[in-house]
């Protein structure tokens, strides 16, 4: 029952504690009702260098390869904050920032970790997946031992929060939230590899609530996405894959 969907009215109605605010019929917008608007900070760039600018950035985010071999060479914590930072600038329904990432370096958590996703992704590819998956992935060389769950001296894991509870205790709805991580997810990706680093996309099947307890996080956030973070080993591969042209991704009307 981990992914039930709830329309907004619906979380608002269960489990508010109470609705005290007297004006209002008790609601009150989750932002300051006097919010300012100010002048929007913005640089105009000339087009010749948007240009550039566009075809640097592509080249930059082209390199971006997911790594499944990890070195145990150990990576600034202040990079790891800033990348966070970074994924936290994602816009957001209602700007509720619906993200928590955890990000764990404690070698004892990491093995704890491990050993969570690959007992479940041992059932998951011999039992869950089923033929056809397991078949797709073969080229990949995936199994169920995660080795990089230890050597990667960070795991980044996102978090989507559902819903939170405002200062008075009713609940704070956050729309969107799915898009909204995924969003976060996209530049955090970005921002590791901006900062030189790797990462893998992984999103341990049937791991949400375990990894979610592990870390001490409550039910109102779903695991979204594990992100070992760090340098490639020495004798890293990657599958030759080639990304699909223009043409096959781009419609223009
Ligand atoms: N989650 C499993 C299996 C897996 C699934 C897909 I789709 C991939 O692109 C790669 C792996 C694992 O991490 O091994």
């Amino acid at each position: 029952k981990d992914d039930d969907y709830q329309t907004p009215d619906q979380i608002a109605e269960t489990d508010s504690e109470s609705l005290t605010n007297d004006e209002d019929d008790g609601l009150a917008p989750a932002l300051p009702r006097d919010l300012a608007h100010v002048s929007l900070q913005f640089e105009k760039i000339p087009v010749d260098q948007a240009v550039k600018k566009s075809e640097e950035f592509y080249t930059l985010m082209n390199k971006r390869r997911t790594v499944r071999h990890f070195s145990t060479q150990p990576v600034p914590r202040e990079i790891i904050h800033n990348i966070i930072k970074t994924a936290g600038t994602a816009p957001s329904g209602a700007h509720t920032e619906p993200w928590t990432f955890v990000a764990v370096s404690s070698p004892e958590v990491k093995h704890q970790i491990r050993q969570i996703i690959e007992d479940e992704e041992e059932i998951n590819y011999k039992k869950r997946m089923g033929k056809v998956w397991t078949t797709d992935l073969k080229p990949l060389k995936t199994n169920w031992i995660k080795e990089y769950l230890t050597d990667a001296p960070y795991l980044i894991i996102v978090f989507k929060q559902v819903y939170s509870f405002k200062e008075d205790g009713t609940k704070k709805l956050h729309y969107y939230n799915e898009q909204s991580v995924s969003l976060a997810c996209g530049i955090l990706l970005a921002a590791v590899h901006y900062a030189g680093l790797v990462s893998l996309t992984s999103t341990p099947l049937n791991c949400g609530p375990a990894l979610r307890n592990l870390l001490g996080r409550p039910v109102s956030e779903k695991l979204t996405l594990l992100l070992p973070v760090g340098y490639p080993a020495e004798d890293c591969l990657v599958p030759d894959l080639r990304r699909k042209p223009l043409d096959d991704i781009l419609v223009e009307v």
